[in-house]
């Protein structure tokens, strides 16, 4: 058996990642380590209870006690997939961003080196790289983050790369872009958008709207993660990009135009501080070792917003209280 520990695996993309490893590697034991923040949801994992090679823990990352006892028995693999993800909650209170995002992975990484875990894969981001205005990252360019969660996220990343350099913790790093589909906390652009289009509600566009991410479709990203397990090489960064540049303001006409909403619905906001204005990934790297994303976008779009609108019960309960108090002071509702 392999020991597989996926730490933040109640959110959306770590909980895609545990179904896909259980169904994909019948010899792996997973350990699920999360903290159920506000993003982490127990209804993401519900349909593993009693699963014979699963587990879950309720922990922090950033706590040595917790680590410790997530990888007692040993670990063979770790995935780090737990942290404060949202810029703009990074921009109003960036401390849980430094305490999770760097420290945990800290923690993390302590614990993996004095265990002889075989593979630490960093889960990082498209946006250490800061804004692209044209041409795409390659992995060797320079970090410039550009907001509290970013600057956490590149922190985290050259810290993982530290432990491999310093120490021979075989450590690999993959750097994503914008993921989407079912399961996304309805803050990030797709599913707040989709949702409040489903009630009749405004979809607040930040700034000029012309803002442009690469949307990577989540089942694609699982699979890359693990053509990096299996393939990658230790210290080296690979970028994993869907291969979808869309403008935000295009983005909300989509959806509303696919769910049969009046245009109007799209509500200009004030912009967000500093705003990248786009983002770009040079995936050469990934694709050398067999991997190319396979869901287009509209595809993945379609299939994201059926979800939504399909698991009301889902999302209602989360777009109620705390978040509600968060919206409001957000927008100054
Ligand atoms: P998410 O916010 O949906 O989930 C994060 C999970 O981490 C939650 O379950 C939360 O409870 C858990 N968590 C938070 N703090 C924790 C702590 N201290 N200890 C243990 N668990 C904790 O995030 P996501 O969108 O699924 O992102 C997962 C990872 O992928 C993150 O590392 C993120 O930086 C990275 N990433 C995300 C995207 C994206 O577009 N969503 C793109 C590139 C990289
Ligand atoms: O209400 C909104 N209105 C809006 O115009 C929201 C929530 C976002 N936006 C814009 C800001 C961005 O240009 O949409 C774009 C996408 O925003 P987010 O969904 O917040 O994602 P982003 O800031 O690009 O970061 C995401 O991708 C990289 C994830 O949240 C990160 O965790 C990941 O690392």
């Amino acid at each position: 058996m392999t020991r597989v520990l996926i730490t933040g695996g109640a959110g959306f993309i770590g909980s895609h990642y545990a179904h896909h490893a259980l169904a994909r590697h019948p010899e792996w034991q997973v350990t699920v380590l999360d903290k159920l923040t506000y993003a982490g949801n127990p209804d993401n994992l519900k349909d593993l209870e009693g699963h014979a090679r699963y587990r879950f823990l309720r922990g922090d990352v950033a706590s040595r006690e917790d680590v410790a006892l997530a990888m007692e028995g040993g670990a063979d693999i770790v995935l780090n997939f737990a942290a404060e993800t949202h810029v703009d909650r990074s921009i109003g209170d960036p401390e849980g961003f430094i305490r999770t995002d760097i420290y945990g992975a800290y923690a993390l990484l302590e614990a993996a080196r004095s265990r002889g875990v075989k593979r630490f894969l960093q889960i990082s981001t498209d946006e250490v790289y800061g804004s692209v205005p044209q041409g795409a990252s390659r992995e060797e360019d320079a970090l410039m983050p550009s907001n509290p969660y970013a600057a956490s996220k590149a922190a985290a990343d050259r810290l993982a790369y530290s432990y491999h350099a310093t120490y021979g913790l075989p450590v690999l790093i993959t750097r994503a872009s914008n993921n989407f589909g079912p399961n996304q906390y309805p803050e990030k652009l797709i599913p707040l958008f989709v949702t409040n289009a489903l009630d009749d509600q405004a979809l607040p566009l930040y700034g000029d709207g012309l803002n442009v991410r690469d949307w990577l479709f989540v089942g694609d990203h699982c699979e890359a993660l693990d053509v990096v397990l299996e393939r990658g090489t230790p210290g080296q960064v690979y970028n994993v990009g869907g291969g979808n540049e869309r403008r935000n303001i295009d983005i909300s006409r989509a959806i509303l135009e696919r769910l049969g909403k009046p245009p109007g619905l799209v509500r200009s906001v004030s912009d967000r501080p500093g705003h990248d204005r786009r983002y770009a990934l040079d995936c050469r790297k990934l694709r050398l070792l067999g991997w190319s994303p396979r869901t287009p976008f509209d595809e993945g779009l379609e299939e994201t917003i059926a979800w939504y609108a399909d698991h009301r019960d889902w999302w209602e309960k989360i777009k109620s209280g705390a978040y509600l108090e968060y919206y409001r002071k957000q927008y100054r509702l």
